[in-house]
Formats: structure tokens, C-alpha cells, sequence
């Protein structure tokens, strides 16, 4: 049961998506996320252990490697990439309830800003540790965050944006989710943000990548 794990875990670290994926060329020809992860389910390996241990381990380890420059986007893209074949297996689990959510996690890059790349990197990662993720997608307008929130009266907050005239929108909507919602924690990214602007607009946490995002949620 290790063994199948192991390699699992290894397949989504180096982004070997299927048996059939040239990447990465020295895992030419061998099972890939896709089959081993249909492998572990037929082996009887619980769905909750094959995410925990193998699918979740492997993208911290991915994201821990993105934080230290040692991988690069196209690397984090194909774990992913991966880790998405994976879960699709898992997928009937999640709806039966075999596996629990840690929760749910609202994720948007705010009104007027086009940017996604790192919006759907840190839903990946969030995804990945276990977290119902809720992608409202780009130029989301502040009402449509707090509609969700309505919805999902529980749920942590995500907003990105990447436009220095865009961050103006991040504050309005962080100020009117506090306004509301004050005890739902909101976490700020993208590349003109930073620690400072976190402070001044009222948000919880300033995460530079997406694992500190998770780190933060995990805490
Ligand atoms: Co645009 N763009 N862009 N662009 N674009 C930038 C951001 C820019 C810096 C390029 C430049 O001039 N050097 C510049 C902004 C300048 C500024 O505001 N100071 C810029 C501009 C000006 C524009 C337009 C205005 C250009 C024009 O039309 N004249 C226009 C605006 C459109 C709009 O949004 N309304 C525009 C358009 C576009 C494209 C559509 C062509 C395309 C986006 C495609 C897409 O996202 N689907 C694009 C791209 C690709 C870029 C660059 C080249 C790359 C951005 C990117 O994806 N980076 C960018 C230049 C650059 O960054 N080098 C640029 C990779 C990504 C993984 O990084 O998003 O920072 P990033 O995410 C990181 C972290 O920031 C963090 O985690 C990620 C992984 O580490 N993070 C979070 C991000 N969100 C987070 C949320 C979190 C936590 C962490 O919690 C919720």
C-alpha cells in the first residue's frame, strides 16, 4: 500500500499526469497521477489516506519548492495539472462524504483585474489541502463576494489582484466584507500587494505564494 503511495505522491510532485504524458521525459511510458490513483482506489486504499498521504503531502512539497525558487510556474502548473487527474477519481468520495472538507473557501481577483494565473495557482493549492474552494472567477464586483459570503456564512475569503489600479477595488471590497462579515478572515495576494497594504486595508493575511495561503488556513 506504501509502495503505490509513494509513487503516486512522486507522479503529482513531478507532474506525471497519465501514462501517456511525455513529462517528465525519464517517466516515459509508466503509469501516471491518473492510473495509480484508480490502482490505490481498486487496491481498497481509502480515499481520505490517498488524498492526506500521497496527493496532499506531494503539493506541499510543491508548494514548499515554489516558495524557495527551487520549481517554476510551468513545474507548479503540472502538478497541478496531476493533482487534478487524481482527484477526479476522488471526486465521488468528496459528494458521499467519505472525506471531510477542513472548509469552504471563497477565491476571486477583484473588479477590473483580468489577471488569473495566480488566482488559479492558490485555488489549486487550497484545493489540494483539503478545502472546498468556491472560484468566482475575474473582475468580480464586490456584491457578488458578499452574496457568497451570504451563502457561505462560514467561509474564508481569497481576493487577488494584480493591477496597482486595481488594489484600490481590493480595499473597497475587504472593507465592505469587515463592514458585514467582520469575523471572516480574508486573505489578500498578487504581485503589488504586500504586507503593508494588508494592514492598511483591513484584511487578516498577506500571503506572498500560494502555501502561505495555506499555511494560513491550516493554522
Ligand atoms: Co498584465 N500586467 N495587463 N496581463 N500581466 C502585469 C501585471 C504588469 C506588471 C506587466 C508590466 O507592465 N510589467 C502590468 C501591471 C502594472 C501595474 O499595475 N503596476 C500589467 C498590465 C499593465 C496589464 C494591462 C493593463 C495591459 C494593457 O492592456 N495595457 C492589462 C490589464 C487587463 C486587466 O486586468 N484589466 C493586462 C493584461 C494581461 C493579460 C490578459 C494579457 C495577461 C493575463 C492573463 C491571465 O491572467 N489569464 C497578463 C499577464 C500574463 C501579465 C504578466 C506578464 C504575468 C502575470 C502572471 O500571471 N504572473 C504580468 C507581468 C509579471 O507579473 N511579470 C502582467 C504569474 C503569476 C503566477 O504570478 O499573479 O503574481 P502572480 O501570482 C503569484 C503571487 O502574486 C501570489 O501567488 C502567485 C504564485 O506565487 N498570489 C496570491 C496571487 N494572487 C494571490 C492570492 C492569494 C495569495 C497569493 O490569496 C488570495
Amino acid at each position: 500500500m506504501e509502495d503505490i503511495l509513494v509513487k503516486l505522491g512522486y507522479c503529482v510532485e513531478f507532474g506525471k499526469v497519465d501514462k501517456n504524458a511525455p513529462y517528465p521525459p525519464d517517466m516515459k511510458g509508466q503509469d501516471g497521477a491518473d492510473e495509480l490513483t484508480k490502482q490505490a482506489i481498486e487496491q481498497g486504499i481509502s480515499a481520505a489516506v490517498i488524498l492526506e498521504d500521497a496527493l496532499v503531502a506531494a503539493m506541499n512539497r510543491v508548494g514548499q519548492k515554489f516558495t524557495e525558487k527551487k520549481i517554476f510556474i510551468p513545474q507548479m502548473l503540472m502538478s497541478a495539472k496531476a493533482m487534478n487527474a487524481a482527484v477526479a477519481h476522488l471526486k465521488p468520495f468528496f459528494n458521499s462524504g467519505e472525506i471531510t472538507r477542513k472548509g469552504k473557501f471563497i477565491i476571486a481577483t477583484v473588479k477590473g483585474d483580468l489577471h488569473d494565473i495566480g488566482k488559479n495557482l492558490v485555488k489549486m493549492a487550497i484545493e489540494g489541502a483539503g478545502w472546498e474552494v468556491i472560484d468566482l472567477g475575474v473582475d468580480v464586483p464586490t456584491e457578488k463576494v458578499l452574496e457568497t459570503i451570504q451563502a457561505n456564512p462560514d467561509a474564508k475569503i481569497g481576493l487577488s489582484a494584480l493591477l496597482t489600479t486595481t488594489m484600490g477595488n481590493m480595499q473597497v471590497t475587504v472593507e465592505s466584507i469587515k463592514s458585514k462579515y467582520p469575523s471572516n478572515a480574508i486573505i489578500i495576494g498578487g504581485a503589488p500587494v504586500n504586507e503593508e497594504f494588508k494592514t492598511k486595508i483591513g484584511a487578516d493575511f498577506y500571503a506572498p505564494d500560494p502555501q502561505s495561503a495555506v499555511s494560513y488556513l491550516n493554522r
